[in-house]
């Protein structure tokens, strides 16, 4: 059994009860404008800013710190091409197969299809994985904890990030995904989790006019 070694915390920073309150306004001001948009320019992201938003991601709560995620970034115009193509079949097979009428029905409002030019528009695409195991030199696997939650808490604070610095992004899920695996040469252990798409977004962009729930149906105080 290996010992457990603490050391003081460093970085934390209590703000007084007015400043706490108005940075937590502050943030929700923020983040509130963030949209997912459908349409990209195809202007490149500054240096360095996609590494500074997966160094945040890559802060995020996980299971026993296994930190199980990796982010495959992608700007190779012919890597986009051919997960355009790979998408778009499948997408193909969902709008006018595989999706029941009532799931086609509810993504009425977005107005999406199996068209994805975005693929290739957008200077970035980051394939998420998340790794259900470690495996390691020899062969042997190690346990990884709540793979799931851990990815998806990371995923979250990526885009966060990203919105944060001025950049949008779609998630995008195409349905199923296996193809990122062997386009984003990525081991057979690590599932893709999701496509995320980034980038400034397009001239006068138009977005779906949907509103989220009040606070008195997201919430309970007890
Ligand atoms: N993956 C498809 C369908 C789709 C499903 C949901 I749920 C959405 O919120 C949006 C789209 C596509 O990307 O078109």
């Amino acid at each position: 059994m290996s010992e457990a070694k603490f050391v003081p915390l460093k970085g934390y920073k209590e703000y007084s009860p007015e400043e706490m309150k108005h940075r937590a306004k502050e943030f929700y001001h923020l983040i509130r404008n963030r949209r997912t948009v459908r349409e990209f320019s195809n202007r490149p992201i500054p240096e360095g800013v996609i590494e500074d938003c997966l160094l945040a991601a890559g802060t995020a709560p996980n299971g026993a710190n296994k930190q199980p995620w990796h982010f495959a970034v992608v700007t190779d115009p012919e890597i986009k091409k051919k997960i355009r193509i790979a998408a778009e079949a499948e997408e193909e097979e969902f709008y006018h197969r595989r999706a029941p009428e009532d799931w086609l029905e509810d993504l009425v409002p977005f107005g999406t299809n199996e068209h994805k030019p975005f693929l290739e528009i957008a200077p970035v695409l980051i394939g998420i994985f998340a790794q259900s195991f470690h495996l390691t030199e020899q062969g042997d696997r190690e346990k990884h904890y709540y793979v799931k939650e851990s990815v998806g808490i990371a995923t979250g604070m990526l885009i966060t990030a990203l919105h944060n610095a001025g950049l949008a992004t779609l998630t995008h899920t195409p349905s199923p995904m296996g193809f990122l695996t062997e386009i984003m040469q990525r081991p057979s252990h690590e599932k893709p989790f999701l496509l995320l798409v980034v980038g400034y977004p397009s001239n006068d962009v138009q977005v779906p006019d949907i509103t989220k729930k009040p606070l008195s149906e997201i919430a309970s105080f007890l």
